[in-house]
Parts: C-alpha cells; sequence; structure tokens
C-alpha cells in the first residue's frame, strides 16, 4: 500500500527492502486507541526509559524484560518504548524484546522525522508512532500520519499548546496526546492537560502526558475527559519498576 512512496534509503541503515521482510510486516497492530479506550482498562500507557533530559539518570540498569512484563501485569493498557539513545538511553533492541515478551499495544516514542522511521517502526513490531507538533510542520505531520496508517501502523499527536493543536489536528490521527512538560524550560504543569482537553475532538483518543506521580491526579485527569495517562519517571525511579507500577 505504501509502494508509491519512495522511501530514502540510510546508507548506514538496514535498506528499506529488508524492513519489510520482517515478520511485523504480516502482522496486525494491536490497536492502542482501543486497548487505552476501553473502560475495562486502566488507560495507563507505562513507559520505559533510562534516562532522560531533564532528570539526567533515572534508572540505567533496568531490564526491559522483567519491567515490560511487570507493567503489563500490574494493568498497564499499553507500553511506551523510549528508541532514543542519546537523550533518553534507550534502543531498538528495547522494542523488540518489549514486543517479543508481550501482547499489547506498543508506541514507538522517538523523534520521527520521516518515512524510513516509521517503515522502521513497522519492522520491529511497534504498533504505533509518535508525531511531535512543536517539531513538525503541519503538512509533513499529516503526510507521516498518513504514511503510518497505510502501514496499518496507529498514531499518537503530541501537543503543548491550543496552537499545534489547532494548526496540526488531522484525519489521519488515532490519538492526542497533551505533554504537561515544557520542551523549553522541561517544567511540568498539568493545567495544561487540564486546559486542553476540551480542545481535543471526541473522535480521538485523549492522552495526559508527563508529570503524573500519584493516583489522585489521574483520577482528576480521567473526570477532566482524558482517557489515558502516559507515565514514565514515576514508575522508572523505582530501583523496580515493574513492581512500582502495582501501587
Ligand atoms: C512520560 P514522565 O514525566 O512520566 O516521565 O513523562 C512522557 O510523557 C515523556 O517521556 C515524554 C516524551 C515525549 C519523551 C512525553 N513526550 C517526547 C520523549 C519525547
Amino acid at each position: 500500500a505504501f509502494k508509491h512512496i519512495e522511501v530514502a534509503e540510510k546508507s548506514s541503515l538496514v535498506p528499506v527492502k529488508l524492513l519489510e521482510q520482517s515478520i511485523y510486516f504480516q502482522s496486525k497492530v494491536v490497536s492502542m486507541k482501543k486497548y487505552v479506550a476501553d473502560p475495562e482498562k486502566t488507560g495507563i500507557i507505562a513507559e520505559f526509559k533510562r534516562k532522560s533530559p531533564s532528570k539526567g539518570a533515572i534508572n540505567v540498569t533496568a531490564s526491559i524484560e522483567k519491567t515490560s512484563i511487570g507493567y503489563m501485569q500490574a494493568g498497564a493498557s499499553a507500553l511506551s518504548i523510549l528508541t532514543d539513545k542519546e537523550f533518553f538511553g534507550g534502543s531498538i533492541e528495547d522494542l523488540k524484546m518489549a514486543r517479543k515478551f508481550n501482547f499489547c499495544p506498543i508506541l514507538r516514542k522517538d523523534f520521527i522525522v520521516d518515512e524510513y522511521q516509521i517503515l522502521e517502526s513497522k519492522s520491529i513490531g511497534a504498533d504505533c508512532i509518535l508525531l511531535i507538533a512543536a517539531a513538525l510542520d503541519p503538512k509533513r505531520l499529516k503526510e507521516l500520519a498518513a504514511f503510518a496508517k497505510s502501514l496499518g501502523m496507529e498514531v499518537l499527536m503530541e501537543v503543548h499548546d491550543a496552537q499545534e493543536l489547532d494548526e496540526s489536528l488531522n484525519e489521519h490521527l488515532d490519538l492526542v496526546g497533551i505533554n504537561n512538560r515544557s520542551l523549553k524550560t522541561f517544567e511540568v504543569d498539568l493545567k495544561t492537560s487540564f486546559d486542553l482537553v476540551n480542545s481535543i475532538p471526541n473522535e480521538f483518543v485523549k492522552i495526559s502526558e508527563s508529570g503524573i506521580s500519584k493516583p489522585e491526579t489521574l483520577v482528576e485527569l480521567k473526570n477532566a475527559g482524558f482517557d489515558g495517562f502516559l507515565i514514565g519517571e514515576t514508575f522508572m525511579k523505582s530501583s523496580r519498576p515493574h513492581q512500582a507500577a502495582y501501587n
């Protein structure tokens, strides 16, 4: 379905032909939209990241296998796996491992700016990709979302303010995330979520991202209209993240 687009090869990386031979190209995605919006589930998207630009090292020795399985056993609805190495200490191998051990929706959390990265995401077993409105112009964001959809994948668009939301919403998105952490100051303000939730049209699954550390906050966000809650640091900073998720 995506053959009409010429995807640029990257000389240092796996050729597109090989990506397309991955078994995950034949398999259907596990729908993040469906799992997160399911009222029988928690809506928690549990994130695996070893470090972050705002906090530095969070947990550099955590095991992806134990953590991802533990998250799902504790009741998470989906996983978010950082594959960026430089800023978050992640890798493609982490996502492949998470895929191998779990049947659940998996979000590839990375800075996606081209089609190659989307093919790569599909080839390693990701179900959903992240597109950050602040990093892409609206037209390009829409093209990338359409490309992901043509592969059967789902798309989470992340915004920080009303302007990004207005300019970048398009019909190819499945989930819209409000990031409470400013990309400029790294400061977290949950007010961002409460202020913007009603501006997200109801056909999109609504996610609040970052800085969620208490069950009460999650309940308040849910009452305000959010379906999903992206939580990383709160779980990862525990020496046993897979057990932290139980609390
Ligand atoms: C998780 P926290 O505060 O629970 O660790 O936040 C997630 O929202 C955060 O990691 C994140 C992120 C991103 C990381 C949100 N948007 C974009 C990398 C890129």
